[in-house]
């Protein structure tokens, strides 16, 4: 999962900009998770709007943008700032917490804690190496390199590699690349591979070398470059492309591996596919119809709302199926 970059270009980017640094006010500051969720939906559909917006009413004619919102929008609209987001800039606290949580590894709690040390700039973390993570420190080794976005033509030169290496140790292997990239985003903030193998079912016992063994043979060909955690199903680490031919260094990037069993591969690709805001509209479409979704499995509600067994699902389609959705393809799923 990467922190929040979102992609630039859309005709009220002044408008989404100021929602997506409110929504993070909410989130890391205030650990309001449902201010946050509300702010990131009005910047979604907002972003997607293919005009220039010119009033907070015409906003709200938006399926997620609310009375309040509405006003921020007249208000930045009249005065090109707001009041809000000035002050929440303006205090000091507020601002190292939003600049702390920016490294991987620090959320929210860590991040108050180290302020309230005062820890608060990414030279104090330096100063204060001993005090973080592993996973923090690599974290803020590459704080600039990971607050870049991924352009798709370097996603696609690490999809063949990693595609290449995993046929290479067993073709049996399926492997995924989800996220942002399938859905056919022009940038990612990370990568997201999602990895199974026909013996690895739910039912099969531990398969933890089949992980291991793909990032081994990613290190070894130089494409991982550092661990940030490492378990039997999930890989968390950074890679990097090979030198340009001219010389240059590519960035170096965030990818998780997940390895999952077979029979919850679709619902883990459907799932990582994304967006978060499709997710959720599915997960409350599947509700309605009395199934319930997360990223293991499908399975039918009870009378008395009780999940039943997983149902088999060999492909996401037979997911849509289920809850009588007609099938979306991933580029169709940003909400
Ligand atoms: N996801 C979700 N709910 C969340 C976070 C993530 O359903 N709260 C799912 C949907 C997307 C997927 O996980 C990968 O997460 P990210 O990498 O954060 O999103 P992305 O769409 O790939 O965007 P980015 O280009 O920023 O990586
Ligand atoms: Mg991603």
């Amino acid at each position: 999962m990467s922190k929040r970059k979102a992609p630039a270009g859309s005709p009220n980017q002044g408008i989404t900009d100021l929602l997506t640094e409110l929504a993070n006010y909410e989130r890391n500051v205030n650990r309001a998770i449902h201010k946050y969720n509300a702010y990131r939906k009005a910047a979604s559909v907002i972003a997607r709007y293919p005009s220039e917006i010119r009033s907070g009413a015409e906003a709200k004619k938006l399926d997620g943008v609310g009375a309040k919102i509405a006003e921020k929008i007249d208000e930045f609209l009249s005065t090109g700032k707001l009041r809000k987001l000035e002050k929440i800039r303006q205090d000091d606290t507020s601002a190292s917490i939003n600049l702390l949580t920016r490294v991987t590894g620090i959320g929210p709690a860590a991040a108050r804690k180290f302020v309230e040390e005062g820890i608060k700039t990414l030279e104090d973390l330096r100063k204060n190496e001993h005090k973080l993570t592993h996973h923090q420190r690599i974290g803020l080794k590459y704080f600039e390199d990971f607050e870049k976005r991924i352009p798709r033509e370097e996603m696609l030169q690490m999809q063949e590699i990693v595609l290449k290496e995993v046929k290479n140790l067993d073709p049996k292997y399926i492997a995924t690349v989800c996220g942002s990239f399938r859905r056919g985003a022009e940038s990612s903030g990370d990568m997201d591979v999602l990895l199974t193998h026909p013996t690895f079912t739910s039912e099969a016992s531990k398969q933890s070398k089949l992980l291991h063994r793909v990032v081994e043979q990613l290190e070894k060909v130089h494409f991982v470059t550092d661990v940030l955690s490492k378990g039997d199903t999930k890989f968390m680490g950074v890679c990097q492309l090979p030198n340009k031919e001219d010389g240059t260094a590519y960035p170096h990037r965030r990818i998780d591996i997940r390895f999952i069993p077979k029979d919850q591969y679709y619902c883990g690709v459907l799932y990582f596919t994304g967006s978060d805001i499709f997710n959720k509209n599915m997960r409350t479409h599947a509700l309605e119809m009395g199934f319930t979704i997360n990223e293991y499995t499908i399975r039918p509600l009870g009378v008395t709302g009780v999940a039943g067994e997983a149902l088999p699902v060999e492909c996401e389609k037979d997911i849509f199926d289920y809850i009588q959705w007609k099938y979306r393809e991933p580029k169709d799923r940003s909400e």
